[in-house]
């Protein structure tokens, strides 16, 4: 793996994958795979900034490192590992804590958005969730974050607080770079096309990369879509059916051009059926294999404690440095 540039990302379990984090992360991860030395984790200490059942918690991290198996990421090729089986990432984040101002945490769109939906327990841990993930990030010493557009802010402040991390004690962490792709970078709601399709809000209008294809077909079926009748991408105009455009255009890897120029003249009943059974197709073979992995709990906890032990050479290496370089003492 030595002389590749590394990339690192993550995904909280703290609900079922969805088609959003398909497209915008996780195929991404599996196309970037090759070229890449890469670090995927399961996020688990930062899905506990909102309340969690504990045993659900452990079932969906499970569910969620056979799921990144099943989408084609080899734990061979790949660091597939539990970010809390990691303890140097909390050890990064208590110095860097040290390096973000109060201020700037307090602007993160992220932060404000989930105090608004659990204003009885806007706790420390929510408002210091983007120090972890830079720790995520800068403990490897990434090159590269493949990532949804809702995660840029939380990119431009790790690279803010590496930047004065570097300015203070000397060149010490690669500044990442985020990767957002151009098509798919925020899949929205397929009843409520103005919302994100995410993970902790269930609704009608979320596909979850575990769900059967009679479920998938009846949410694409019921998708909202736009007045008029042409299928022409415009997501200010039309939000509902250049949402479905995007997710066609993955699942069938196709340009958004080649969508319009395939559908123009179909109406939306035919186009929405036909997403639908490109979504089934893209997670169907998903579904079977991480199903299939699930039946093996001891093959998933081998690459849980294999993934860490090697996640924990290349960040115990960034701990020792960073520490160094703050003055504690070494034993
Ligand atoms: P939660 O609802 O718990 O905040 P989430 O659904 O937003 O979770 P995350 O675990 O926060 O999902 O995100 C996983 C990755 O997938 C991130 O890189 C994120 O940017 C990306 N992602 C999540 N939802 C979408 C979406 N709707 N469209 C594109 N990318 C997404
Ligand atoms: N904040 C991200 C999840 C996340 C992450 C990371 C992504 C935590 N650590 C490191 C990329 C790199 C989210 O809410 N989607």
């Amino acid at each position: 793996m030595d002389g590749k540039k590394v990339i690192l990302s993550g995904i909280q379990p703290s609900g079922a994958l969805t088609l959003g984090s398909y497209i915008g992360a996780i195929k991404n991860w599996v196309e970037l795979s090759e070229e890449y030395e890469c670090y995927y984790c399961i996020v688990d200490l930062h899905a506990i900034t909102v309340r969690q059942d504990p045993a659900t918690l452990r079932r969906n991290t499970l569910t969620q490192l056979a799921q990144y198996i099943a989408a084609g990421l080899d734990p061979n090729k790949n660091v597939l590992f539990v970010q809390s089986h990691v303890p140097a990432h909390t050890q990064l984040a208590w110095a860097l804590n040290c390096f973000t101002m109060f201020g700037e945490l307090g602007r993160m769109t992220q932060f404000k958005e989930k105090s608004v939906k659990n204003p009885e327990n806007i706790n420390a841990g929510l408002f210091t969730y983007p120090v972890l993930m830079a720790a995520d990030i800068l403990v490897y010493q990434a090159d590269l974050v493949p990532v949804g557009d809702d995660q840029k802010q939380h990119l431009e402040i790790t690279r803010d607080i590496a930047q004065r991390f570097n300015a203070a004690h000397g060149d010490t962490f690669k500044i990442p770079e985020p990767f957002i792709p151009k098509i798919g970078a925020r899949i929205m709601d397929l009843q409520e096309p103005e919302n994100k399709m995410s993970k902790s809000e269930i609704s009608a209008g979320r596909v979850c990369v575990g769900d059967r294809p009679e479920d998938i077909m009846r949410a694409f079926k019921r998708a909202v879509t736009d007045s008029g009748s042409e299928i022409r991408f415009d997501p200010e105009a039309k939000p509902g059916i250049s949402n479905l455009m995007q997710i066609y255009a993955v699942c069938a890897n196709k340009t958004l051009a080649e969508v319009e120029s395939e559908f123009s003249g179909s109406g939306y009943g035919a186009f929405k059926t036909a997403v639908g059974e490109a979504v089934v197709e893209t997670l169907r073979p998903i579904r079977e294999e991480s199903e299939r992995l699930l039946g093996d709990r001891a093959y998933l906890e081998k690459i849980c404690a294999d993934g860490a032990a090697r996640a924990a050479r290349t960040a115990d290496k960034t701990v020792r440095r960073v520490y160094k370089k703050l003055g504690f003492v070494a034993v």
